[in-house]
């Protein structure tokens, strides 16, 4: 006769055994990829973000992890994301109105943000993408984070945890959006707001689809050997 109390124990043992990990597997590989936040005549129900998985072969699963905006820090505005993004995939979150000058989005996620994201302007504000579990993201170091405008003057941190340089050197982008054009994080200005599509308009990376470093290695490896 087994012990109720061995019994129990075992049972726990278990369920610890085959309890699914609580951490995001390839959260890493998860970036901002574009963020439309000025609409004109008014934001509020028509900004967004794009998020982009680079790896190849995973789907990720979002939930909880945290989109934030700033700010004098990343506590301006919070979204805690809902979903999953396939390998290669977009995920695009905001809304929720969908219009040619707000790109026409299709929203994987229809969230307002609230307040509205901030503009910009002499003063750098940023958004970031923090981990699920993130207990406070105006001490946290982001996971990923695109900062724009014209200095970052209240040094919201970048993915090192310090203050981070401005990717986007932007003081007004009414009806544009800030769109990340390579691999490696360089952002430029989009005219014309590009939601769930990845571009890379620097030759030297991939077009979009190919999503991967490795991809990106092995297009630009090929384009210059002409095999693909
Ligand atoms: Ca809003
Ligand atoms: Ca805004
Ligand atoms: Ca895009």
């Amino acid at each position: 006769m087994v012990p109720r109390w061995y019994a129990k124990l075992s049972y726990l043992l278990i369920l610890c055994w085959f309890s699914p990990a609580v951490a995001q597997v390839g959260i890493e590989n998860v970036h901002i990829t574009e963020v439309y936040f000025c609409h004109p005549g008014g934001d509020d129900g028509y900004e967004w973000v794009e998020l982009t998985n680079f790896s190849e072969t995973l789907s990720i699963d979002l939930t909880g992890a945290i989109l934030a905006t700033g700010g004098f820090d990343y506590g301006w505005s919070t979204i805690v994301l809902d979903g999953v993004i396939p390998s290669c995939g977009r995920f695009v979150v905001g809304g929720p109105f969908s219009e040619p000058a707000n790109g026409s989005p299709a929203f994987q996620q229809t969230v307002n943000f609230d307040p509205d994201i901030q503009n910009g302007g002499p003063v750098a504000d940023g958004v970031a993408l923090f981990a699920a579990g993130t207990v406070d993201v105006t001490v946290a170091t982001p996971l990923d984070v695109v900062i724009y405008g014209e200095q970052n003057t209240w040094g919201l941190p970048d993915e090192t945890g310090s203050a981070g340089d401005v990717d986007v050197p932007t003081v007004t982008a009414t009806g544009l959006s800030i769109e990340r054009v390579t691999f490696l994080g360089t952002w430029d200005i989009r005219s014309a707001p590009d939601p769930g599509e990845t571009r890379f308009s620097d030759p030297e990376n991939a077009p979009m689809g190919q999503c991967s470093a490795v991809a990106v290695l092995r297009h630009s490896w090929g384009a210059v050997k002409g095999r693909f």
